[in-house]
């Protein structure tokens, strides 16, 4: 009887090991999905703006800014209006000009930046209001 009892403990300690085990191979396979946010440069009606004008990413998702309407557009960042220093601004910028319709190009928010509001802006279209930001959240 005694034997029994040490049997089944130790075969519930094995179960308990191995569910742990499980779960973390689980958890690790499987870690928040990261998204892909579209934002427009130049609205559908023909205004000069990037739509959605404001959207919130958590590190790994990916920004791409799609050439809409009223080209060319680019997008850039500076260091004043970011958290971050000049190079990370330049490095997360677009400075191409963007021509035909659909054109596009993208940046993944990481999670070595750091958090805050990155404000960034159309160099032709500054002057008209075209800006924009990515909140990095945490
Ligand atoms: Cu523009």
């Amino acid at each position: 009887m005694k034997l029994i009892a040490r049997i089944s403990r130790s075969l519930s300690i094995a179960l308990a090991a191995i569910a742990i085990v499980a779960g973390t191979v689980f958890l690790s396979a499987a870690p928040a999905a990261a998204e892909n946010y579209e934002v427009k440069m130049g609205s559908d009606a023909g205004l000069l703006v990037f739509e959605p004008a404001s959207i919130s990413v958590k590190p790994g998702d990916t920004v791409t800014w799609v050439n809409n309407k009223m080209a060319p557009h680019n997008v850039i960042f500076d260091e004043k209006n970011s958290p971050g220093d000049k190079a990370l601004a330049d490095k997360i910028s677009h400075e191409q000009l963007t021509f035909a319709p659909g054109e596009s190009y993208s940046t993944t928010f990481t999670d070595d930046m750091p958090t805050g509001e990155y404000s960034y802006y159309c160099a032709p279209h500054r002057g008209a209001g075209m800006v924009g930001k990515v909140v990095l959240e945490g």
